[in-house]
């Protein structure tokens, strides 16, 4: 008896220590967040906005699954996800790779937000991908773009909830591993973990970078065991020079013999949030996973200390 407690309490001790260490530990890019389903989600991901036709998708996929990316970020906007699904069929087996190896995100198209074709719209990805199930599926935002007079009357938050209920059928059923949601404010997301239906989201995607971060949504992530998700970590396509010459953000490179994007995305990566930077290029493909290093605290601080200026558009003008 006393030997099988001193086992368990060297176990616990053990557990104990354990977690500790993970929890201190940096995250690298290599890293991947256990999202409320149980399932690992990598923080480093590929973002695919405005990569499209098949030739195009195919040719960048290749260096992305070379370059070691496993996390596919598409959306049903994006109208590429047919055109990864046919890349994905050559170039799983060209780099030795299952569709479990890999994870892919797809998002609701909005202007299907709360209508009765939701659950069509997510077999719909599914068969474009041509895959059983999806890794992730969020909502794109938290409300309509644009509202005319054929809109619904219904208001977004009464859309945003018929949506959800619709997300956890899709789970119960095996449609869909995890959901989630994007573009969700502090008061967006309080609203949906008040009434989840019984599935919490698993991430939450946001615009995130030195110009533009909130202490109280990463806070509220946090604690919730959701995963913040960046995008616009380099300043989104078209509006490089926002970060990427950003002065401070060079001279951290210089002083690190790292990129600028390589600063970018760790100053996320460190934070453990998650990242999905996009490119053309084979290069900054291959570069944008070079993260497992450390910016040290006071440079850090830098970072964070831009002045808040967001890129995109606000996320408060959704009800
Ligand atoms: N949920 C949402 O509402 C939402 C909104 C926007 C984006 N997203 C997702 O987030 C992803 C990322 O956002 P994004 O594509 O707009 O912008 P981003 O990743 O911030 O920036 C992409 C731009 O950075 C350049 N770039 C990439 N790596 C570089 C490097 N190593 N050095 C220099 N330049 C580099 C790319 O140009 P090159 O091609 O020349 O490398 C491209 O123009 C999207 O693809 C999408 O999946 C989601
Ligand atoms: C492919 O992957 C399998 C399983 O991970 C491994 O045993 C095998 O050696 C790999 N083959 C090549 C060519 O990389
Ligand atoms: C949205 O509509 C519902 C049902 O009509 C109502 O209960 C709720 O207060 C409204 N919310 C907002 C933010 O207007
Ligand atoms: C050019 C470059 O930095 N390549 C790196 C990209 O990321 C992979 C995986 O982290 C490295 O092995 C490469 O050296």
């Amino acid at each position: 008896m006393f030997k099988f407690s001193l086992i368990v309490c060297v176990y616990l001790v053990a557990l104990a220590t354990f977690g500790k260490a993970d929890n201190e530990q940096p995250v690298t890019s290599k890293d991947r967040f256990r999202l409320h389903s149980g399932d690992l989600m990598p923080y480093v991901g590929f973002g695919t906005f405005r990569i499209q036709g098949d030739a195009q998708i195919k040719e960048v996929l290749d260096h992305v699954l070379g370059s070691g990316y496993r996390l596919i970020d598409t959306a049903q906007v994006y109208g590429n996800e047919e055109s990864i699904d046919k890349a994905l069929k050559v170039l799983l087996p060209k780099h030795n790779l299952t569709r479990k190896d890999i994870f892919i995100t797809t998002k609701l198209d909005s202007t299907y937000l709360g209508s009765d074709s939701v659950y069509n719209r997510i077999e719909n990805s599914i068969r474009n991908l041509g895959s059983e199930y999806l890794d992730l599926l969020l909502i794109h935002s938290p409300g309509l773009s644009s509202r005319n007079s054929k809109s619904t009357p219904k208001n977004d938050s009464v859309l945003r909830d018929e949506t959800w209920k619709v997300f956890v059928t899709a789970v119960k059923q095996g449609l869909v591993r995890n959901i989630g949601v994007s573009n969700y404010n502090v008061r967006h997301l309080t609203e949906l973990l008040r009434n989840d239906h019984g599935i919490k989201p698993a991430v939450n995607q946001v615009e995130w970078h030195p110009n533009n971060h909130q202490a109280d949504l990463l806070e509220l992530c946090r604690k919730e065991g959701i995963l913040l998700q960046a995008y616009f970590s380099l300043g989104g396509t078209g509006r490089k020079e926002v970060l990427l010459n950003r002065p401070e953000v060079v001279k951290i490179a210089e002083k690190l013999k790292k990129t600028p994007s390589q600063i970018l995305l760790r100053w996320a990566l460190q934070q453990k949030i998650g990242v999905i930077p996009k490119s053309l290029s084979e290069a900054h493909i291959r570069d944008n996973l070079s993260l497992d290093f450390t910016i040290p605290a006071e440079d850090m601080k830098t970072l964070s200390g831009f002045e808040q200026n967001r890129l995109g558009f606000s996320l408060d003008r959704y009800q």
